[in-house]
């Protein structure tokens, strides 16, 4: 077992949760900055909580230089246990004041937790643990309090000071010493914990607009940049302003603050942060022109800047009792983004866009981690480091546990329940356990409150179900029965698991596509929805069966539409059955379901020759029902681009490894990218028509209408010139590099690049140094020329060189996060072809990565440690080699707790 300095076990257990013994009532922080000394003086009234039986005042703090501690005015003695600072004798009744004087140091603050400097300006970050960095605290989000800031700094090096809530007053400073010194006192209208605090100094210019709610509220709505990026702040902004109208329509959550502000900041470990009125934003998720941005940020700022917004509520108004409940607030809140963006993109057709692509991310990212050594519930049982477990369950699965409550009582019924939530527990922290009780307590007669206590399993059991569905059609009977078998398999600390409720949409479509109406005979499987050609299963046994009578003719059945529940279903279709669905399915998430389990299938086949039976590169034979399917697809009219876009993508490698037991990543991508080739050959003239119908866009808009139209212009174009790489055609990749010349946007010049680089084209050099040239002081794009590179297809094992020559390059800093990311996870995290390489030489960069950037950076670092998760399921000589880049990491020394809890897991696992 890991242990702290004092010999104290690491791990934190959610059963040990035990209520404050102490209140803070209000805090009052002045700050005087500087970014090598800052002081930080802290007053607080607090008080006992009577609840709990009497015991000293243990504040968290860490990386603090500690000045003086008065207790009531007086000054007071303490004594330090290991990070926390102890005040035994308190005052038994009432409240009592407590200052803190402190000072820190942000400039070489390079974790970025806590105050920092970003570009000589000053920010914080304090969730989970980051206020504890600032002043002495009790830093758990139970702990509410009532905060008044005053900010003072040089006014012209800093002329912005910005904390929560409302300026109430600011001026210069008088007095000696005070020359050319400013301040501004800030006041929070609402309680809050400390993570949610947040304090903003420096050279920044904002974007601004008033807007009035629906219950006639004025609001100033500002986004602050640093000068010269306002002209990328509008989509922000227009994001901003349909969060808050939306918030308002759908669930009736109004905007409780005068004035909302978001910052960018080009340093930050993740994408934003909720801070109460104070949103603070990596710039890649505020900063977008048609110039520098893609389609893919635009839509993931529209996303961020309403997930953030929406934590207003869900996360700010209430909050989570602890850190275990975390997915209360980030389960809910990417349910809403998900939402927005549904709402936002209109037509059927894009809804079910976005929703494949929400399942594409929880199927290639979480299904992984909920099978590999980092598997853990929605609500955790124990952590090391809790940032380590802002992961893609907590928030992506955790959404998807919410969106089946609301599939299981209803669209009406979820908005009541959400309605009911927020009556009962606005202002409190609270747990996942009152929230499914109040979804439950709204609907009454619902399937969701009849079956609580299983349902919430999805909360304490970790692991992907396997919902296995076997049929059998009775012709004479008229009758077809579907019988379902769920398992739950063992995880890290959980074996033994019991059924889960799993709400499971299905439809039976004819062989020439009409959909059958349902009609259940014999004993009746509850239903929480229904039309007459859809039913929802509520599936809560191990195995089930239902039978649908009347059925006059062997049907497809259509099951899981929607992607209903997070589920792995393993169902035998046929192939004819498939392309049935491809063709007809009324369920676009389903057809395109059948598109990829029709490729899945070659891909897996062609795995599975012996390599020496296949051609030199894995070439798999593809059969032409499954071409003209595709060809169908791509010609027919009706289809919206981004959906025949998704649909003629084949699944990616780590969702292919995701399918075996044993995985050959160089195998996995040799056959992937032979059957990329095969379709760009078979489908040639089809994409040839894809592009000339498509390619021409007029000026930019990022709607999903013409960003689907981008995205399958840019598949087109890919193929196109991956075709005349055996060809030899010069035609094409000519007309890419020209394309990507004068390209009027970022998406069609970044695809047009992609496609040289996919192609392996001697063109792509030529671009990728124009590329720089063009965008040199334009540091997010820098980002993608970075992750271009590190991303970049590996025909010869050159990318790994280029990689360690690129860190060599004046742009690149192991400091920078967004730096970081864009060229060492481009390539350890998502390019498995370039990264699993026989001589180890990936993995050995790895381990040196992860340590160096464990000194700078721990919460960095500790993702990148997971780029080796599955080590486990690769087949030698790759397995061996990342066991022992593994054992490298973990023999070091003064690893952090972080890297420590990710490679330990790993290694145990
Ligand atoms: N709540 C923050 C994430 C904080 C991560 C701390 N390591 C952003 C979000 O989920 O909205
Ligand atoms: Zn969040």
């Amino acid at each position: 077992m890991l242990r702290d300095d004092l010999g104290q076990p690491l791990t934190i257990l959610r059963e040990d949760y035990s209520a404050t013994p102490y209140w803070i009532d209000t805090v009052d922080l002045t700050f005087d900055l500087d970014p090598a000394k800052t002081r930080v003086v802290n007053r607080m009234t607090l008080r006992r909580n009577a609840d709990v039986p009497a015991q000293p005042l243990k504040l968290d703090g860490e990386e603090l230089n500690l000045a003086r501690v008065l207790v009531n005015g007086q000054s007071a003695s303490f004594r330090m246990e290991g990070k926390q600072l102890v005040l035994d004798n308190l005052p038994a009744e009432g409240s009592f004041d407590l200052e803190i004087f402190t000072t820190c140091c942000p400039a070489k603050n390079t974790k970025l937790m806590g105050l920092y400097v970003s570009q000589d300006a000053f920010f914080t970050q304090c969730e989970a643990e980051g206020f504890r960095r600032i002043t002495y605290f009790l830093d758990r989000p139970d702990v509410m309090a009532s905060y008044t800031v005053t900010l003072r700094a040089d006014k012209a090096r800093y002329p912005v000071l910005l904390s929560n809530g409302n300026r109430v007053d600011s001026g210069d400073l008088q007095g000696t010493g005070n020359e050319g010194r400013h301040f501004a006192k800030w006041v929070d209208p609402h309680k809050k914990p400390c993570y949610l605090f947040a304090l903003v100094a420096g050279q920044l210019v904002a974007r601004e607009q008033r807007i009035t709610s629906r219950a006639g509220q004025e609001h100033l709505l500002q986004v602050y940049v640093r000068p010269g990026d306002l002209d990328k702040t509008e989509h922000a902004m227009t994001s901003l302003v349909y969060s808050v109208l939306w918030d308002e329509a759908r669930f009736g959550l109004p905007l409780d603050l005068e004035r909302f502000m978001i910052v960018a900041v080009g340093d930050f470990n993740m994408g934003a942060m909720e801070n109460k009125g104070l949103n603070i934003f990596n710039t890649k998720y505020v900063l977008a022109n048609p110039a520098t941005a893609t389609d893919v940020d635009f839509a993931n700022i529209e996303s961020v800047v309403g997930h953030e917004y929406f934590h207003n509520w869900s996360g700010n108004r209430v909050t989570c009792r602890d850190w275990f409940q975390l997915s209360l607030k980030e389960g809910l809140t990417v349910f809403r983004d998900q939402e927005f963006s549904m709402d936002l993109a209109g037509s059927a057709s894009a809804r079910a866009v976005k929703r494949i692509e929400d399942v594409r991310v929880l199927r290639t990212a979480q299904f992984p981690e909920d099978a590999g050594p980092m598997a853990h519930p929605v609500r955790p049982d124990s952590y090391i480091e809790i940032n380590n477990f802002y992961t893609v369950t907590i928030y992506e699965k955790g959404a998807e546990v919410v969106r089946m409550m609301q599939t299981l009582v209803g669209r009406e019924g979820f908005q009541k329940g959400i309605t009911l939530y927020f009556e009962r527990f606005d202002g409190q922290a609270v747990t996942c356990d009152d929230f499914a009780q109040a979804i439950a307590d709204a609907n009454p007669e619902s399937e969701l409150a009849r079956q609580l206590p299983q349902f919430k399993l999805w909360y304490s059991q970790a692991g992907t179900p396997r919902l296995r569905v076997e049929t059998a059609y009775d012709a004479q009977a008229q009758t077809f029965s579907l019988t379902f078998t769920q398992t739950v398999p063992d995880t890290p600390g959980q074996s033994g698991k019991s059924a889960m409720v799993v709400p499971v949409t299905l439809g039976l479509l004819a062989a020439d596509g009409r959909a059958l109406p349902l009609q259940q005979s014999g004993d009746a499987v509850p239903v929480a929805a229904a039309s007459g050609t859809e039913q929802t299963l509520v599936l809560t046994q191990a195995r089930t069966t239902v039978t649908y009578g009347g059925v006059t003719e062997q049907p497809v059945p259509s099951v899981l539409r929607q992607f209903s529940a997070p589920v792995v279903l393993e169902a035998d279709d046929s192939d004819d059955q498939l392309l049935v669905r491809l063709r007809h399915d009324s369920d676009p998430f389903n057809r395109w379901e059948a598109g990829q389990r029709l490729s899945l299938r070659r891909i897996l086949a062609g795995i599975a020759q012996e390599p020496a039976a296949a051609s030199a590169d894995g070439q798999v034979l593809l059969d032409a029902a499954y071409i003209d399917a595709l060809r169908q697809l791509l010609r027919d009219a009706t289809l919206d681009a981004a959906f025949k876009e998704l649909a003629l993508t084949l699944p990616s490698e780590n969702y292919i490894a995701e399918q075996l037991d044993v995985v050959d990543p160089q195998r996995i991508h040799a056959v992937r990218e032979s059957l990329r080739e095969q379709l760009a050959h078979a489908l040639y003239d089809d994409w040839l028509h894809a592009y000339e119908a498509h390619h021409d866009n007029g000026g930019y808009s990022p709607d999903p209408v013409s960003s689907g139209r981008r995205a399958l212009a840019g598949l087109a174009l890919g193929m196109l010139v991956l075709a005349a790489r055996r060809t030899g055609d010069a035609v094409w990749p000519g007309r890419a590099y020209q394309r990507f010349k004068d390209a009027g946007n970022m998406t069609d010049r970044q695809n047009a690049l992609l496609a040289l680089l996919g192609a392996g084209h001697e063109l792509a050099q030529p671009a990728l140094q124009r590329f720089h040239a063009l965008f040199r002081h334009e540091a997010l794009v820098i980002d993608k020329w970075f992750a271009l590179q590190g991303g970049a297809v590996d025909r010869q094992g050159q990318v790994l060189p280029q990689v360690r020559q690129l860190m060599k390059h004046a742009d690149f800093s192991l400091k920078n996060p967004n730096r970081a990311r864009s060229l060492i996870f481009s390539y350890c995290s998502a390019n498995p072809g370039a990264f699993h390489r026989s001589d180890a030489a990936g993995y050995v960069f790895w381990s040196e990565q992860v340590i160096a950037l464990d000194a700078i950076n721990p919460q960095v670092a500790a993702r990148l440690a997971r780029a080796l998760d599955r080590w486990k399921k690769l087949a030698e000589p790759y397995r061996h080699a990342a066991e022992e880049a593994l054992r490298r990491v973990a023999a070091k020394a003064d690893l952090s707790n972080d890297v420590r809890e990710v490679i330990s897991r790993a290694l145990a696992a």
